[in-house]
């Protein structure tokens, strides 16, 4: 069975080409400002799995409708040629140059294709709408139109009675903004026009659902190996012995410190890009303030930790006390102990204060020691505190987020402000317990076996969940 075709018309710079990049996922296609950005038809099929769910064609806009009408209505005998007319005409002017753009987008519509008109609702109808509208009813093809508002006046309400004289079926559909269950109930709708087109459209429907949830799953366990390697993260070092005497304890650390952070920034980033190419977004301008943190203090920032971290209440309703997200306190003091016992032979701790829970996040430290054959070891890391974890986690679900629900027609510049981790209030208890035991076992270098791997993926699944709900509690 061929998939369904459809040719996106209409007048041109009314965000045709914006409606095909969201409808076929794509966001190579040309979008701009200016009218004639679209010169050429051109097909973008919508694949999942190898498999075409329906193409798009995108067009150039009507340049001379009322020519083109004239034309048709001169060489139309009666009603039952009308398709065939407009065969007709596209043979006759195909290589005449005459009516390139009509020929380009009548071309599909002779060819088999349903038609979707597009229109902008943020300006008044106007008749000079209708000779296009004429010529495409002519065709005899399926046919739905979309208001689709570049500005921000609104008048829908004419379009709609104009618009319902002459397609089948009419819709409001942003196509910068309409939300995913949009793109469905719109391809539902066409199922309904074109009796050979409903069971493949259904189908689409079903696999560009299961593919939503398919990629929120992906998305959670990419989000969730990469929490473990920032959590667990060290920087090691091996030096000689003339390289130790050559390197003071806090040269090395600075050093040590400095590659951590850029490892630790590079993994976010490469974060935020796999997501990105999992939806298919291949183009994002990203503005995001960086994982940062108070060099002089060697602490992160409190504003990242006021942003993201979770707070003592959190954690007891997920029945750990309210010492358990620093847990470094206790660290720190051990750490101390081993200094004096030699095993470790430096150590940059901050001040003590500091490692309290409520105060700053913990860093990490630097740990040296000898290994049998003379040579030195330097770590730095991994962090102190669970509550990293909770900054790194809330900024990954927050990006997640803008990227599941950014449309293919979006160009704007995505910026991710920070938002507060409150969302992670309508958790629920079994995956708080399982976020912080995760990440817990990670700052104490202890590793995730499979199965803490897998119940940790669905733990953020389960709180993406919750990000999204209050989302949309929100608007
Ligand atoms: N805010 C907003 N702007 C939109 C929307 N759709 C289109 N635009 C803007 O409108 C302009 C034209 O969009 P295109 O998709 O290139 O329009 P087109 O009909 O393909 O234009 P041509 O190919 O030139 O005929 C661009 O600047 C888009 O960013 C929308 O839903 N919301
Ligand atoms: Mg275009």
């Amino acid at each position: 069975m061929t998939a369904p075709v459809f040719a996106v018309v209409g007048h041109p710079n009314k965000g045709k080409s914006s409606i095909v990049a969201t409808l076929s996922q794509n966001d190579a296609i040309a979008i701009a400002l200016e009218p004639g950005t679209t010169r050429k038809r051109q097909e973008y099929p919508l694949t999942v799995d190898g498999k075409t769910l329906y193409t798009l064609v995108d067009t150039p806009g009507f340049q001379r409708p009322r020519r083109v009408l004239a034309w048709l209505e001169a060489h139309s005998i009666s009603a039952s040629d009308r398709a065939e007319t407009v065969q007709a005409f596209v043979i006759q002017h195909r290589d005449d140059g005459s009516f390139t753009d009509e020929c380009e987008l009548l071309a599909p519509l002779t060819e088999g294709a349903g038609i979707i008109y597009v229109v902008d609702g943020s300006v008044p109808y106007s008749a000079q709408h209708e000779a296009e509208m004429t010529i495409l009813r002519w065709t005899g093809r399926p046919s739905l139109a979309l208001i689709n508002s570049i500005g921000d006046d609104d008048y829908s309400d004419s379009w709609l009675r104009a618009l319902g004289q002459f397609f089948q079926v009419v819709r409001k559909f942003d196509a910068v903004r309409a939300p995913f269950e949009q793109h469905i109930s719109l391809l539902r709708a066409f199922g309904q026009l074109e009796p050979a087109w409903e069971q493949p459209l259904e189908q689409a429907a079903a696999f560009l659902l299961a593919q939503r949830r398919q990629r929120r799953t992906e998305a959670a366990a990419l989000i969730a190996r990469t929490l473990e390697d920032m959590m667990s993260f060290r920087e090691k070092r091996t030096l000689t012995t003339l390289q130790t005497s050559e390197i003071s304890d806090t040269d090395l650390a600075g050093q040590l410190r400095t590659s951590w952070y850029r490892n630790q920034r590079k993994r976010e980033q490469h974060l935020r890009i796999a997501i990105e190419k999992l939806y298919e977004h291949h183009r994002v301008e990203r503005q995001e303030a960086e994982l940062e943190w108070h060099s002089e203090h060697d602490l992160f920032s409190e504003d990242s930790r006021k942003a993201w971290g979770v707070n003592r209440r959190y954690l007891a309703t997920a029945g750990f006390g309210a010492g358990a997200v620093s847990g470094a306190g206790v660290d720190v003091l051990a750490l101390g102990h081993s200094l004096g016992a030699g095993a470790l032979v430096g150590g940059l701790i901050g001040a003590a204060g500091s490692y309290f829970y409520g105060d700053r996040l913990a860093l990490p430290v630097l740990n040296t020691g000898v290994l049998t054959n003379g040579l030195r070891t330097a770590t730095f890391g991994p962090v102190q505190d669970s509550q990293f974890g909770y900054v790194v986690l809330g900024r990954a679900i927050n990006h997640w987020w803008h990227i599941s629900h950014r449309n293919h027609a979006g160009r704007e510049l995505l910026d991710l402000a920070p938002a507060h981790n409150h969302w992670l209030e309508h958790l629920d208890r079994a995956s708080r317990q399982t976020i912080h035991r995760a990440l817990e076992r990670c700052r104490k270098q202890r590793a995730l076996d499979d199965k803490t791997r897998l119940a940790l993926a669905s733990a953020i699944e389960q709180a993406m969940d919750a990000y999204d709900k209050w989302r949309l509690n929100r608007t």
